[in-house]
């Protein structure tokens, strides 16, 4: 009786006071991360074998992306653009294990500050540490904590089955597979909050499907044609695709799904060497700025907005998620840094947008892609002088090279892409810090297993599967 009055006067106060859609803000927003998760790796995309209920489900009450680019070919610079709207190289994540600068404005930071608790669970990648995931020093300045995030149970890197997590600095061994830990904690951190009446922020990003491959003999058995790596690779998927049902599952028994804002997401594009393929009928794989290593499934759901779902064709990518969110949550403009790449995709939540107004770039360890709605231009060597045009809309799989029989649109895009480039250049220099340069220098990518903090580990790690091939011990 107590809930049906709470109901009915919810219900009140919403017809008296309708809320225009625009001023909704979401109570809670948690951004979920595959890792090398390819575009063609969801029953939605069709792909052949592998089924993906959970993932179906949410895009079938969401809006889901068949155009959405992850900010760059691979991980640590992806994890990067979505921290802080702004293209990798600005922020001095030039590739993969390259550190964050502390310089940099998070959107967790800008969330904490506006009343959100923060969290991060699973793989960080951006303390500049190489080689397998290893549990995060308490002390490491370029932690979760350190970018924002009020409570992280994180890794440096890649995990997988029976990790050793780290809690804010203690070491925790978990048992089952690592996409079900990491969405079980974050539940629990969402509940705590939803009963303290605390907006919250959470950020998962999985180890999955990212090697070392292991998966559950179960999540194996409705491949019975695959073998290893590839049995396992999707064995993986299966269980991160249940681990969404499950997260999904506690929105609605805490009541909190309408209004929460949950996306989905990969990294970077599919892996080569599986069977069947990763990418969809894309050219490339993740590393490549092709459409297969930069174009990644992708899916929001916020019931209370996004009222009829639909699948849309607009061109985003992961520099957006940080502009759509100050919009939302209503977070002042100088949450961010002022130059950046992405913009707030809001508008899309009610109706498709024909054009993307200014184009997506993308720079990765010297090669460059612009796109501009249809049209993509490519350099494979800044500097070269070498360019590729293409029409996705007429040839998705970037085989007719226009750039001779295109001149105008060619040398349109081309002047775009050099000015955007000497842009990114001031960026690296640390133009768009108020110090005007870069403070601490970037230190450049390191090794954990080379550290003396991890040294009292290593001798009991060393025979662990994720460990083994790294850990020499003289
Ligand atoms: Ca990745």
């Amino acid at each position: 009786m107590i809930r049906l009055q709470c109901v009915l006067s919810a219900l009140l106060i919403h017809l008296l006071l309708p809320m225009p859609v625009s001023s909704a803000t979401p109570d809670h927003i948690i951004l979920v991360m595959a890792d090398d998760m390819g575009w063609g790796q969801t029953e939605y995309a069709n792909h052949p074998i592998l089924k993906t209920p959970n993932l179906n489900a949410m895009a079938a009450n969401g809006l889901r992306f068949d155009r959405f680019y992850a900010g760059a070919p691979n991980c640590s610079p992806t994890r990067a653009t979505v921290l802080t709207g702004r293209t990798n190289d600005r922020t001095g994540v030039l590739n993969h294990g390259v550190p964050l600068r502390p310089q940099e404005k998070t959107v967790a930071q800008a969330l904490k500050k506006a009343g959100y608790a923060t969290a991060h669970f699973g793989k960080w990648h951006l303390n500049g540490m190489r080689g397998p995931g290893a549990p995060i020093l308490k002390d490491d300045i370029r932690s979760p904590g350190a970018f924002g995030f009020d409570t992280w149970l994180s890794v440096t890197n890649f995990f997988d089955r029976d990790p050793i997590l780290s809690r804010m600095g203690k070491f925790e061994e978990f048992q089952g597979d690592s996409s079900e830990i990491i969405v079980d904690e974050a539940v629990k951190f969402i509940q705590k909050n939803v009963e303290a009446g605390k907006p919250s922020f959470s950020v998962i990003w999985y180890g999955t499907p990212h090697s070392p491959f292991m998966a559950d003999e179960d999540d194996k058995a409705p491949f019975p044609k695959l073998k290893d790596p590839s049995l396992s690779h999707y064995g993986e998927l299966v269980a991160m695709d249940r681990s969404i049902g499950t997260l999904r599952s506690a929105l609605q028994e805490m009541d909190i799904a309408e209004n929460t804002f949950l996306m989905f997401n990969s990294d970077n594009g599919g892996l080569p060497r599986i069977t069947p393929g990763t990418v969809g009928n894309l050219r490339g794989f993740k590393n490549s700025v092709y459409e297969g290593g930069l174009r990644v499934p992708a899916i929001i759901e916020w019931p209370a907005v996004i009222q009829t779902p639909r699948v849309t064709q607009f061109p985003a990518c992961t520099m957006d998620i940080f502009p759509t969110l100050v919009e939302i949550a209503e977070l002042p403009e100088s949450s961010m840094l002022s130059v950046r790449d992405g913009m707030s995709i809001t508008p899309l939540f009610q109706k498709e947008i024909a054009q993307r107004p200014e184009p997506m770039g993308f720079r990765h360890t010297n090669r460059v892609a612009l796109i501009d709605n249809d049209y993509k231009l490519i350099t494979q060597k800044l500097g070269s002088g070498k360019y590729e045009l293409y029409n996705l809309k007429s040839d998705q799989q970037e085989k007719m090279d226009l750039l001779e029989s295109q001149p105008e649109i060619a040398q349109r895009m081309i002047a775009a892409m050099q000015a955007w480039n000497e842009s990114i250049e001031k960026s690296i220099e640390g133009d768009d810090y108020p110090e005007g340069k870069v403070i601490p220098a970037d230190p450049g990518p390191s090794t954990w297993m080379t550290l003396k903090e991890y040294e009292p580990y290593l001798e009991g790690w060393k025979d662990r599967p994720e460990f083994r091939r790294y850990i020499k011990i003289q």
